[in-house]
């Protein structure tokens, strides 16, 4: 029969995605997903991984097949039950997807956006000008961390104590899109407060009356959602908008201190810092990988997956992949670097990436003026996530103009 043909066939890898040694250097790993075939079996965890651009874009399109209600990570939903209540638009298809969704692109719109600017650019040029002046930072710690937890959770309107509990609260969610394994137990290991924290911050009478949050209560007044749906997806700003850049914006500096001919090519044409990012999101992707579950029975490139089947998507292996990019392995700020996958694609397309997009250029705009290069001197140490790829420290001497 033409499907157990399919069955037997289907290439399969013992590749673990989520082991130290994976996550430390991926792309070794993507590359052998991609050739051994369009969609490959990991029998360690029964699930499969489909690690090609076309694949991965085709799968993020086609949300009848490939739904998110079941969880965006290992677990099935529908077979144990979430570390925390599912997230409403994340987690969720349509319909319920659709009214959220609709509530948060007109909230977090370009032109939406585009008014938190001056404070955005202020900020970033506030905090580039300490950083130029003591000579020698941490990307991490003194910007890619510090400069996302001030101006989100502004932006958002949460009050400013308490905000340490933000990164533990992102390492929780993105860790446990991953298996059980020693990142999700470390993430889970203060788990109690910090949710607590979190919850407490994502009621209407927390939030500023002039923030993107409050924004999302005037929805309820508008009959769009209820209460209580208000607040989830205020804990879905809080979830998703803090260690995505942060993991991101770590991700850029390190690609301008390891490639400084790109960085000086920013610094002469500012005009390519948009792009740049943009690169930067191909070429090191913050977040490497979702997952979605099938509905029903489908055949990708011949092999035939089941219902009710966990798919995990390389994105950072469709941003690298030979058959879609030239040079794939280069980091090239002026290439046209959309169509990367990192932001996804699809009605669960990244509904923030405007809000990332202008930290970002505040960043490197601000950074382009002062600082002529950065150094690598020591060897920057990683932190491990099982969705998220990043760094725990980039020591960086810097050039000042
Ligand atoms: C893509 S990252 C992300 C998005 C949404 C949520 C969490 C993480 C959420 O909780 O809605």
């Amino acid at each position: 029969m033409a499907s157990d043909q399919a069955t037997l066939s289907r290439p399969v890898s013992t590749i673990d995605p989520f082991s130290h040694a994976f996550l430390h250097d991926p792309y070794p790993h993507h590359e052998a997903m991609r050739e051994a075939g369009p969609v490959v079996w990991l029998e360690q965890y029964g699930i499969w991984a489909m690690a090609r651009h076309q694949e991965v874009r085709d799968s993020l399109t086609d949300w009848q097949t490939f739904c998110s209600s079941a969880g965006v990570g290992l677990s099935d939903f529908r077979k144990e039950p979430p570390w925390r209540p599912p997230s409403i638009i994340l987690e969720a298809d349509p319909p319920l997807h659709t009214r959220t969704r609709a509530v948060l692109t007109r909230i977090l719109s370009p032109a939406a956006i585009n008014v938190l600017r001056t404070t955005f650019e202020r900020e970033a040029e506030l905090l580039v000008a300490r950083l130029v002046e003591q000579r020698e930072f941490d990307g991490v710690a003194d910007l890619a961390e510090a400069y996302p937890l001030k101006v989100f959770p502004d932006a958002v309107g949460i009050s400013g104590d308490g905000r340490e509990n933000l990164l533990p609260y992102g390492s929780m969610v993105f860790n446990s899109f991953g298996p059980r394994n020693d990142l999700f137990n470390q993430a889970m290991a203060n788990a109690g407060p910090v949710r607590e924290w979190i919850m407490s911050k994502c009621s209407r009478a927390a939030l500023a009356p002039d923030g993107l949050g409050m924004l999302i209560f005037r929805a309820v007044d508008a009959g769009e959602l209820a209460e209580d749906e208000a607040g989830m997806l205020v804990r879905s700003f809080l979830s998703a908008g803090i260690d995505t850049t942060v993991y991101g914006l770590g991700n850029a500096l390190y690609c301008m201190a390891r490639y400084p001919e790109q960085w000086t090519a920013l610094r002469e044409n500012p005009a390519l810092i948009r792009g740049a990012f943009e690169e930067v999101l191909r070429f090191e992707a913050p977040v490497q990988t979702f997952f979605r579950t099938t509905t029903k029975a489908v055949d990708v490139g011949g092999v035939r997956l089941g219902e009710g089947e966990k798919v995990l998507l390389f994105l950072a292996a469709a941003n690298r992949d030979p058959r879609r990019w030239d040079r794939p392995d280069t980091f090239d700020v002026r290439r046209r670097a959309t169509g990367h996958m990192t932001f996804g694609t699809g009605i669960h397309g990244c509904v923030g990436q405007a809000v990332a997009r202008l930290e970002s250029e505040a960043i490197f705009a601000a950074l382009a003026k002062r600082v002529v290069s950065f150094e690598l001197t020591g060897e920057p140490r990683r932190r491990l996530n099982n969705t998220l790829r990043g760094f725990d420290t980039l020591p960086l001497p810097l050039v000042p103009a």
